[in-house]
């Protein structure tokens, strides 16, 4: 992972995106994926191949990224959904598995966290507030644990036990009128770091709200007091410090996706 120093912000696009293309994955069916992770980028690659890169460099421009990448995305993103089966559950593992898990990416954290003052704002999609929302509120919800794999795109993962609600329940409690919406956007308080997500993975059961990581509550590097975890996203749709919560009926901002990651980032 080299970074050299005359690298143009497009070639920077390029690698971080192959880079993420090939992330490696621990897990059980490593196998598989890498399989089909490998035919994604050789497709890739071959179409850049043939295009060339000058055009990269220099075609349209889509979401800050040139066009072919972004087709690229949306080729991968159709590719992952049809592999992949929304109701498959991720597998668990014993408590005792839990690695430790490190910290990394701290956008939206920098304020100190005042945890009594903090409020989940629950929004809908005309941006009214329809709760504000103490820690307590959400933990009155039935207790989730699990023990999953955490991904990072970087390329490194952990076995995490994470103790929290399902987000299903959340919403189901908390915005009933809203859960058929087709996306969620989540947000840090000072909106420094924005995640979307489809309802889909919102309504699985591996996809929490969780307050405690191993056992203990959430430290601030960590997302206290309440962050998302999913089994079913890499480690950068799984904001840290969720300030709000809007239900939505168009693709939410989202951090990365503006920066030239794929927007949905499945795995
Ligand atoms: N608010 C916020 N949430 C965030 C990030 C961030 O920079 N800010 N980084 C993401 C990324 S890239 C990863 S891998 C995970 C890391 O979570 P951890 O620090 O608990 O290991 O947090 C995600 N959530
Ligand atoms: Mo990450």
């Amino acid at each position: 992972m080299s970074t050299s120093r005359d690298e143009t912000p497009d070639d920077r696009r390029r690698r971080l995106l192959l880079e993420a293309e090939d992330a490696p994955r621990l897990s059980g069916d490593a196998f598989v994926r890498q399989g089909r992770r490998a035919f994604v980028t050789g497709g890739l690659t071959a179409i850049g191949g043939l295009l060339g890169w000058r055009y990269l460099a220099t075609g349209p421009q889509d979401d800050r990224i040139p066009a072919l990448l972004r087709d690229g995305h949306r080729f991968n993103e159709r590719l992952w959904r049809d592999l992949h089966n929304p109701d498959a559950r991720a597998r668990e593992f014993s408590r005792s598995a839990a690695t430790g898990l490190r910290v990394n990416g701290m956008y939206g954290l920098h304020p100190p966290l005042d945890a009594d003052a903090w409020r989940l704002h629950v929004r809908d999609p005309s941006g009214r507030v329809l709760h504000e929302l103490t820690l307590a509120d959400v933990q009155a919800l039935p207790r989730a644990d699990m023990v999953t794999e955490f991904k990072c795109i970087e390329g490194w993962s952990e076995i995490a036990h994470w103790t929290g609600v399902r987000f299903s329940d959340f919403a189901d409690r908390f915005a009933p009128s809203l859960t058929g919406r087709p996306y969620v956007g989540l947000a840090t308080p000072d909106g420094a770091y924005t995640v979307g997500l489809e309802r889909a993975m919102t309504r699985h059961p591996q996809t929490l709200l969780a307050y405690a990581l191993d056992g203990v509550p959430l430290t601030a590097p960590h997302g206290a007091p309440l962050r998302l975890v999913t089994t079913l996203r890499y480690g950068v749709k799984m904001l840290k410090r969720i300030g709000t919560v809007q239900f939505m009926d168009e693709r939410p901002t989202d951090f990365w996706a503006e920066r030239g990651y794929d927007w949905y980032l499945g795995h």
